[in-house]
């Protein structure tokens, strides 16, 4: 073999030791979800043939053509008895797309596949695409809504950075071949939009999040939901918001929906990110709430402060300090995948099961807005467990 083609072979065994790494529970576990040690996708993790030009005539120095910045925020469904993230892949060209990757246990073995996924646009093309979430709706469609994102056309000629955000909607019926819908149309800015999975008095669902401009929330106060007579076609019309920012909590600059809600006996299960500001900048991390099964928009559990925040490397990327959630699949054992990303760069996984997170959105205590609360909280606790360790 020449030396050429044995320089590509060992590149593409180097990174089947990548991906074929055994994934192992952390150490340490709170009860509510089990990290795992490695991340699931990073930039090393997509494909060989999408980065290298593997023709020597072309490429004699054998080097990357094409450069992957970082994967992050996944939207996740299991399909086929796999586990499929359809990853915003970003290229060092800031731009960024989606591909799908498969997993056979959901928790190491994440491949891409060949290609990337070929969303078409509309009239009126986004510069760039990013964090899709899924939605398998009961009308039979898999929804991926996503934000769009273009120059704002009223920007002055010298301002090259104010955008418009606002929510892109396709589906698809294999995953592979997508249609595009128009895109969301809505009186404010929109990211973090998600499809609930049923219709709701016969209407389409969305979670949004209206934004007052691309990056600040403003107005915006909190997690907002909109009934939408016609998906082809779909509007905000009202909007109520069903979850909302509070000062001095995770969520006091922004929050947003994470992926589709589960639906549980006792309610819809939900996970979002909460926002908040600190002298590093802003601090990402997840949350979760319960809204009702009979009025999917009525919130029934809002257990107080984060779920989960960003430990060790998790801290460190191109925007530190970030969780971000946009996918999950629950098993039918109750098993519960939890993909997330950390620092917009490489995706994680943490397991738990739909007990346990139904347990901890109903039983953990409500944020009371003031230390003077979370120690009247606290003594509660510490006051009824020396009851029991008193007759230990
Ligand atoms: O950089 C952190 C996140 O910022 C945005 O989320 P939000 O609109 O809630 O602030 C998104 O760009 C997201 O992709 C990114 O991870």
């Amino acid at each position: 073999m020449n030396s050429y083609n044995s320089k590509i072979k060992a590149l593409l065994k180097n990174q089947s030791k990548l991906i074929e790494r055994e994934n192992k529970p952390a150490s340490t576990t709170n009860g509510w979800y089990q990290r795992y040690k490695n991340p699931i996708l990073t930039a090393a993790h997509t494909p060989i043939h999408w980065r290298y030009d593997l023709n020597e005539k072309t490429n004699p120095f054998l080097m990357e053509r094409i450069g992957v910045n970082a994967v992050m925020n996944s939207g996740a469904i299991k399909w086929n008895d796999k586990y499929l993230l359809i990853a915003r892949v970003e290229g060092v060209d800031r731009k960024s797309f989606f591909a799908i990757a498969e997993s056979p246990n959901g928790i190491d073995n994440f491949r891409f596949w060949d290609y990337p996924v070929t969303i078409p646009e509309t009239d009126d093309p986004a510069t760039n695409v990013y964090d899709m979430r899924l939605t398998q709706h009961e009308d039979g469609w898999i929804y991926g809504v996503f934000c769009t994102e273009r120059r704002d056309p009223q920007a002055d000629v010298n301002d090259l950075s104010s955008a418009i955000a606002s929510a892109g909607i396709a589906r698809t019926k294999d995953l592979t071949s997508w249609e595009r819908l128009p895109d969301l149309i809505s009186s404010s800015q929109q990211r973090n939009v998600v499809l609930h999975p049923e219709f709701v008095n016969g209407k389409y669902a969305l979670y949004t999040r209206p934004q007052d401009d691309f990056i600040d929330a403003g107005s915006g106060s909190g997690i907002g939901w909109a009934l939408v007579d016609d998906i082809l076609n779909a509007k905000v019309i009202e909007e109520k918001i069903i979850d909302k920012r509070y000062y001095h909590t995770i969520k006091e600059m922004k929050n947003g929906e994470g992926p589709a809600p589960l639906k549980t006996p006792q309610g819809w299960l939900h996970m979002a990110h909460g926002v908040r500001g600190c002298a590093a900048g802003l601090r990402y991390v997840l949350y979760m709430y319960m809204t009702s099964l009979e009025d999917p928009s009525e919130l029934i559990a809002s257990p107080g402060g984060y779920f989960m925040a960003p430990e060790g490397v998790e801290r460190i990327g191109d925007v530190s300090n970030v969780l971000f959630n946009n996918g999950w699949i629950a098993d039918e054992d109750g098993t519960v995948f939890i993909y997330y990303a950390s620092s917009d760069t490489r995706m994680h996984v943490a397991t738990s099961t739909i007990e346990r997170l139904v347990d901890y959105c109903l039983n953990t205590p409500e944020d009371g807005f003031s230390s003077a609360s979370s120690v009247e909280t606290l003594k509660k606790q510490i006051k009824s467990n020396f009851i029991v360790l008193e007759n230990l």
